[in-house]
């Protein structure tokens, strides 16, 4: 018996570590188009040499720098050229101008590399591949002896799916020092990320010398009170530490040029018309009021923008032109989000300006702005980008659009013939939290796992062939409005940067999460190496609902990104621990309220932090709901494809769970498949008046038994002058009775209501949940 089960766990070790070996051979992070694998290895030793054939130019020399220094410093191994084409112990660089400027072969054997390529920018991909073949200590400051500098065998061509993959981050609501910076290019540089958008001013900050400009960075870098926790949080609270920074010019060329030696383009996005209180408060005569301001340290969409007077303009054009030349990118981001009309309704010279261009309305006004500029800079050899906002009034001509509100944006965009980076926020902003574990730190509101931004597919089933050619790439975005320091910017950061990677690298059919993830494993003792921090929700605990005709909404538990370990739970509330039970079945959540709590556990040991879930009851979980919308607005969805789901959105609102809207009145419809008992319903939606958030006013509800012909059952009406709790439940109660569709007739605010401050104001936001049916 003890023989058999000392056997049985030698049989599991060696799977093990077959498995592992043959998952780990190739830890290639974005995984090449195509790898043929192959016994054996290259080792570079003291006499590997590299060879470059003849002709090529530095450029080239350029390209194996960041990798020689590499294998220097923990390696200890020191490559120089050969002008011998020798067959021994070389890698080999040769230019092959049939490849795409990104493309290369890349052929490991026991004797030789060889690298084909028809760029320098080929080159240092291949190079890049080979840098994560070789053993993670690579990455070390300190030399490892111990080390064995083996590359496994192998035959790869790999070029990119899109020519632009960006990374985005914001230095503007917390500032990052340029050694900072770096730090980021330097990781897209590993991950073949090539386009990095630098958001440089915004209300929080200016961060860009100009010279012709001095306030702009001596006011408008700095600011005296930030806003402490999420911004919907009552009462606020507030820090008086200054927050300020800046990039002198000189700067910004070094990191030009940092980024440039690792094949990445730096675009800046110099924000106009919205988001400009730092420049107003440095110059309030750009302003419609004439000011004074304050760099502003809370967060959100604010009313002060750039006036459309023609000094205005005066004013932008002087600050691009010291912009420009900094900046070699073919693109310059001009923003274009986010831009409140009401100064501009006030003011006499915005009037002035709609009523002499012949515009329509504030929309056109703002079409108007941005195509000003796209024209001025066109007119200096540059192309504009901006945020999807500036399809609204007609877009410039030219101009490409980065859809963050979802890819609505982006695929109009693309049919209108216009270039397009899809950014959609309910994937690739990593602002947003990236597990359910309880401690994870404050973020933005969302939930976007590294499984989510994984599976983002840029090219949306919408595009034709040819109008898919316009997307041409994808970007993550890194708002720091909760990232107050770097390690919580790189906790955010990573490992879901590498998720972005291969979203941007591989066509959607070549990825695989599996292998993905087993690779993660590798970058993340790379990361420890280079002090890089990362997630440790990484480890941690993922759900997935399932609809179930018997039972209801079943709970699926998983950790996809540890290799053979238990997950632990328990439903009393309590911790859960190495004792308690281990999920193996599906557990229905819909029909008794439940608390989930799990971890996750390997070789005896806990090696997560604990996911933590409450679910509802409710008979609707799992039933799909539909939306009938009168006018252009969609609800915008916060995790999950279905508001039925059981959970309920967390206070602060934006945190997980929500759906917001904002638009003329909806309809939702919810169809139960089979003729259903039910005898309430009721709709759970937030009222955070400090935000403008109000439930529906009036619920018609219906009900169908046919599915076919409706009656209505009722109505509920809110008494806006009752509102107390943050979260309303509009509750009807009736008589049993069996259906097989319900539908809710919702009747909005149409304005902030009378006991409320700024009563009167339009459009009050909803934020709802759940359709919740006993
Ligand atoms: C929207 S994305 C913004 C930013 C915020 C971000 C927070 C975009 C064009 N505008 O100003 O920082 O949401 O997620």
């Amino acid at each position: 018996m003890k023989f058999y089960k000392r056997y049985l766990m030698f049989l599991l070790c060696s799977l093990f570590f077959a498995f592992g070996i043959a998952e780990n051979k190739y830890p290639i992070i974005p995984y090449p188009t195509s790898l043929e694998p192959a016994e054996g290895f290259f080792r570079f030793d003291m006499n590997t040499r590299i060879y470059f054939e003849k002709d090529l130019s530095n450029d080239y020399r350029d390209s194996f720098r960041l990798l020689t220094h590499l294998l220097g410093q923990s390696g200890n191994l020191f490559l120089t050229e050969t002008n011998l084409d020798r067959q021994q112990n070389i890698v080999r660089c040769k230019r092959n101008i049939s490849l795409g400027t990104e493309e290369y072969y890349l052929n490991i054997d026991r004797n030789q590399i060889e690298i084909e390529f028809s760029t320098p920018t080929g080159l240092f991909y291949a190079l890049q591949t080979i840098r994560q073949l070789l053993p993670v200590e690579l990455e070390s400051a300190e030399q490892q002896k111990a080390t064995d500098w083996i590359v496994p065998n192998c035959t790869i061509k790999d070029s990119p799916a899109f020519t632009y993959r960006g990374f985005h981050l914001d230095v503007c609501r917390h500032y990052s020092s340029l050694d900072e910076v770096k730090k980021h290019i330097n990781q897209m540089a590993l991950l073949k990320l090539n386009t990095f958008h630098w958001h440089l001013t915004d209300d929080q900050g200016w961060r860009i010398e100009i010279k012709k400009y001095p306030r702009l960075t001596s006011v408008g870098s700095k600011r005296y009170r930030t806003l402490i926790g999420h911004h919907n949080d009552r009462p606020e609270r507030w820090s008086n530490k200054v927050e300020s920074g800046f990039y002198t010019q000189d700067e910004v060329k070094e990191l030009v040029a940092y980024a440039k030696e690792r094949h990445i383009t730096v675009i800046p996005e110099i924000e106009m018309p919205g988001h400009a209180i730092a420049a107003l408060a440095s110059y309030p005569e750009y302003s419609c009021s004439g000011g004074p301001f304050d760099v502003i340290g809370k967060w959100g969409v604010f009313n002060d923008v750039f006036c459309t007077k023609e000094e205005t303009f005066i004013f932008l054009q002087e600050v691009l032109n010291e912009v420009l030349p900094l900046f070699p990118s073919e693109y310059i981001h001009i923003g274009g989000d986010e831009c409140p009309k009401v100064r501009w309704r006030n003011c006499q010279a915005c009037q002035q300006r709609i009523q002499d261009e012949n515009l329509k309305d504030e929309d056109e006004l703002q079409s108007y702005f941005v195509k000003r500029m796209n024209d001025y800079i066109q007119s200096k050899g540059k192309k504009i980008i901006g945020w999807d906002e500036i399809l609204d009034g007609g877009l410039a001509s030219g101009a490409t659009v980065m859809s963050w509100r979802g890819t609505a944006g982006g695929v109009s965009a693309a049919k209108q013939g216009s270039d397009v980076i899809m950014t959609p926020a309910y994937n690739m902003y990593l602002d947003f939290y990236q597990s359910k574990c309880t401690n994870e730190p404050l973020a933005n509101g969302g939930y976007n796992t590294i499984e989510t931004v994984y599976y983002f597919n840029p090219i949306s089933s919408e595009l034709t062939q040819e109008e898919a050619k316009h997307i041409i790439g994808v970007q993550a975005n890194v708002w720091t409005e909760y990232m107050p320091t770097e390690a919580h910017r790189e906790y955010m950061i990573y490992p879901r940067m590498a998720a972005l990677a291969e979203v941007a690298w591989l066509k959607q059919e070549q990825k695989d999460y599996r292998r993905f993830s087993y690779h993660v494993h590798s970058l993340l003792k790379r990361y420890d190496y280079m002090n890089i921090g990362y997630a440790k929700s990484f480890f941690g605990v993922s759900y997935v609902l399932h609809p179930d005709k018997k039972n209801g909404l079943m709970l699926e538990l998983y950790a996809n990104n540890v290799p053979y370990c238990e997950i632990r739970y328990t439903l009393d509330g309590t911790e859960p621990n190495l004792t308690s039970p281990v999920f193996k079945e599906r557990i229905p959540v819909s029909q008794k309220e439940k608390l989930v709590k799990a971890i996750v556990t390997k070789d005896g040991k806990i090696v997560s932090d604990t996911f933590s879930q409450k679910f509802i009851v409710n008979k609707a979980g799992g039933k799909m709901v539909s939306f009938v919308y009168p006018d252009g607005n969609r609800v915008v969805q916060n995790g999950g494809d279905n508001i039925n789901d059981c959970i309920l959105g967390e206070f602060p609102l934006g945190r997980f769970d929500w759906y917001s809207y904002a638009g003329g009145d909806p309809c939702l419809e919810l169809d139960f498949d089979t003729p259903t008992e039910i005898t309430s319903i009721s709709l759970s939606a937030a009222f955070q008046p400090q935000v403008h958030v109000y439930p529906p006013r009036k619920i018609i509800y219906e009900v169908s038994v046919n599915g076919k012909n409706w009656q209505s059952i009722g109505s509920t009406e809110t008494n806006d002058e009752l509102l107390q709790e943050e979260r309303n439940l509009s509750l009807l109660e009736f008589d049993k009775i069996k259906v097989k569709k319900i539908r809710l007739k919702l009747e909005l605010y149409k304005t902030v209501p009378l006991h409320y401050k700024d009563a009167g104001k339009p459009l009050p936001g909803l934020f709802f949940d759940e359709l919740i049916v006993k």
